[in-house]
């Protein structure tokens, strides 16, 4: 296991956990939200302005980076935290993931996939050792194994099929990662829904040994009840001293749920991406900037909230800028979401370290219950 990384457990309130990841580059708060910066930024942010939302760890995409500006060139130019101007740590994701979603453009082997990129049709390649050779040069801090997420509809046969392809590539990730210390290698559990190939994959990727690890393979189209019921029971099946990641989740409810059942790290690209359509996620839901009903309103977003976005400006303002598509309206409404966010994973970790997290989850409902203001 890697040396100078390691996670400290320090309360627990049923399932839910909070604790805190060592790395040579900082400490990461758990639970945490990892805001993503796919393409060496978090859009419409500086980096300075993400940490100061709350966050201590970014993720970045590998399948991104490889095709532009290629990891060669951001290894020649001093690796990825440097490039971006970001210290602190960073996750990347693998890429399997990223190609998938490319629908024809892939074709996958035992080997790996080969894919044309989205950019320029250029043919590329990815492979376990690619993939980990693609990580060490950006300088990622915590690498994510190369894996495969079937895409939905698919049968009990098929998840099965990818699944135990998915461990075969661990091995080969973890084989190819080698010992590198003070950076971390986190293994992906597949499985779809169903409980024994998730119990399957947890068990594969504890016998290989991993320093975290991800439950990959949900928020894919089976909707938060499905996602729910997985997660009641798979989070168990992996070690209680590492990190779990759940990739890619989610709305804030699904983030307090998630936590609820003991999952520890979390990204998604919905705080900021919804941020640059006019979309802004507040303690009362979720409210659209574009709507009408907010052009003559001089209130703030939320008069609770101590972002730029809510101290500064009205909500007929940020209806304005959201409505003439001026850049200001996607760096605000960014920056006030990202804030929400970590707002409300400061508040889920406080209340599991005060053993209040019902109390914090029945108020967290309640609030979204009486709607906007
Ligand atoms: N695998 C990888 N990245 C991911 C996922 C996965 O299953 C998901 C699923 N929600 C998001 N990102 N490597
Ligand atoms: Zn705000």
């Amino acid at each position: 296991m890697a040396t100078g990384f390691g996670f400290t457990l320090n309360a627990t309130d049923g399932a839910a956990r909070t604790g805190v990841i060592h790395t040579p580059r900082g400490e990461i708060r758990t639970p945490a939200f990892m805001p993503v910066g796919t393409a060496g930024t978090v859009k419409a942010m500086l980096p300075e302005s993400v940490r100061a939302t709350g966050a201590d760890i970014l993720l970045g995409n590998t399948y991104h980076l490889m095709l532009r500006p290629t990891a060669e060139r951001v290894a020649a130019l001093g690796g990825l935290h440097k490039f971006m101007n970001w210290d602190r740590p960073i996750l990347t994701d693998s890429g399997g993931f990223q190609v998938m979603s490319l629908g024809p453009l892939r074709k996958l082997t035992e080997e790996g996939v080969r894919f044309s990129s989205h950019i320029d049709g250029s043919k590329h390649m990815l492979t376990p050792e690619r993939s980990m050779e693609i990580q060490r040069l950006l300088g990622s801090d915590i690498v994510m194994c190369f894996d495969e997420c079937p895409a939905l509809p698919a049968t009990e046969a098929e998840v099965a099929k990818s699944m135990r392809l998915s461990m075969r590539w661990a091995q080969r990730s973890r084989d190819a990662f080698g010992d590198r210390p003070g950076h971390a290698l986190f293994g992906i559990m597949q499985g779809g829904v169903t409980r024994d190939l998730r119990e399957e994959s947890a068990a594969a990727l504890k016998s290989i040994g991993f320093d975290g690890y991800a439950v990959g393979g949900l928020a894919v189209g089976e909707g938060q009840e499905a996602m729910f019921s997985v997660l009641d029971y798979a989070p168990c099946f992996l070690p209680q001293d590492k990190p779990r990641y759940l990739m890619g989740v989610g709305k804030p409810d699904d983030i307090v749920g998630a936590v609820e059942r003991g999952i520890d790290m979390m990204d998604c690209v919905l705080p900021s991406r919804s941020g640059r359509t006019g979309q802004a996620w507040t303690r009362r839901g979720s409210v659209n900037l574009k709507n009408a009903r907010h052009k003559d309103d001089p209130r703030p977003l939320d008069e609770a909230c101590t972002c730029p976005a809510c101290r500064g400006y009205s909500r007929a303002y940020l209806h304005h800028v959201v409505r003439a598509d001026e850049i200001i309206g996607s760096m605000l409404l960014t920056w006030h979401n990202l804030h929400y966010y970590q707002e409300l994973m400061q508040g889920l970790r406080d209340a599991i370290a005060g053993g209040r997290l019902a109390v914090f989850v029945a108020e967290f409902h309640a609030q979204r219950a009486e709607g906007d203001i």
